[in-house]
C-alpha cells in the first residue's frame, strides 16, 4: 500500500484520503481528525483530471458543490470519475453519466441546483442563501462566454455581447458588492465564480483576450474569491481547464 508523510509520521493513503478531501490545510497532523472525517464523511463524485493522475478535474458545477462543502465547514470524500470512460458503478447511480453527485441521506443527488440547495436545508449553518431577487445575477455571463469562445468571426458581436454581460456585473458590484448580496459570500458567488475562472483561463488561452481593467470591481471579485482558502483547494488545473474546452473551440 502507498503511504504519504505528513508530520514526520507515515499515513497508509487509504486513510489519509478523505482527509485530503476536506482537512489538510487546517489541521494537517491531526491522525484524530483523520477517523472523524472518514466516518461522517459525505460522498461526491467528481470529474477527475485529464492530464494528472488521481486529482480532481475541471467541472465548475463540480467545483461549485465542493465549494459549498468547504463553506459549511462539511468534510468529504471524493470520488474521482473518469468522464472519458465512465465506470460502470457510477453510470449504475448517475441516470444522465454527469458529475456532480452527492449522496445524501443514502440516496444520490445530482445536479449542482439540487445538491446545493439539498445541502443549504440539511446542513443550514453557517447560511449561504443568496436572496431570490438576487441570484441570477450574473446568471449570462457562462453563456456569453461560451458563445465568445467558440466564436471564428471576430465581428460576430460575442465579445461585445460577453463585454456587455461584465459590464453589467461589475457596475451591480460597485453599487452592491464586494459580493452578490452584500458583505458575505454567498450561494450564487460560489456558482458564478468557478465559471469566472474557467473564462479567464480559457480566452486568455485561445483567444489572448482578458478582462478589461476598467472592470476594476469585477476584477477585484475574481481576485478575491480565487484565492479564498476553500477556491485553491478546489479549483481545476490550468491544463485541463484547457484541454476541457479545446473540443469546443475546435468544433
Ligand atoms: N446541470 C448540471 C451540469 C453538470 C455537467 O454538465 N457536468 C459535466 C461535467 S462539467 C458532465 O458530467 N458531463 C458529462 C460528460 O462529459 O459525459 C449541474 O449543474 O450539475
Amino acid at each position: 500500500m502507498s503511504a504519504t508523510v505528513t508530520a514526520g509520521v507515515r499515513i497508509p493513503t487509504a486513510l489519509l484520503r478523505p482527509y485530503r478531501a476536506a482537512h489538510i490545510a487546517r489541521r494537517p497532523h491531526r491522525l484524530t481528525a483523520v477517523r472523524a472525517a472518514s466516518d461522517g464523511a459525505l460522498e461526491v463524485c467528481v470529474k477527475a483530471s485529464t492530464t494528472v493522475p488521481d486529482r480532481l478535474g475541471d467541472c465548475p458545477f463540480t467545483q461549485r458543490v465542493l465549494l459549498t462543502l468547504e463553506e459549511k465547514h462539511l468534510p468529504y470524500d471524493m470520488k474521482l470519475v473518469d468522464l472519458s470512460n465512465k465506470p460502470d458503478w457510477f453510470l449504475k447511480i448517475s441516470p444522465e453519466g454527469k458529475v456532480p453527485l452527492l449522496k445524501l441521506e443514502e440516496k444520490w443527488v445530482a445536479d449542482s441546483d439540487v445538491i446545493t440547495q439539498a445541502l443549504e436545508e440539511k446542513y443550514p449553518e453557517p447560511p449561504l442563501t443568496t436572496p431570490p431577487e438576487k441570484a441570477s445575477v450574473g446568471s449570462k455571463i457562462f453563456s456569453t462566454f461560451i458563445g465568445f469562445l467558440k466564436s471564428k468571426d471576430p465581428s460576430d458581436g460575442t465579445e461585445q455581447a460577453l463585454l456587455s454581460e461584465l459590464t453589467s456585473f461589475n457596475d451591480y458590484l460597485k453599487d452592491n458588492g464586494p459580493f452578490i448580496n452584500g458583505d458575505k459570500i454567498s450561494a450564487a458567488d460560489l456558482s458564478l465564480a468557478p465559471k469566472l475562472y474557467h473564462m479567464e483561463i480559457a480566452l486568455g488561452h485561445y483567444k489572448n483576450w482578458s478582462v478589461p481593467e476598467s472592470l476594476s470591481y469585477l476584477k477585484n471579485y475574481m481576485k478575491t474569491i480565487f484565492s479564498m482558502e476553500s477556491f485553491v483547494k478546489t479549483r481545476a488545473l490550468h491544463e485541463d481547464v484547457i484541454a476541457g474546452w479545446r473540443p469546443k473551440v475546435m468544433a
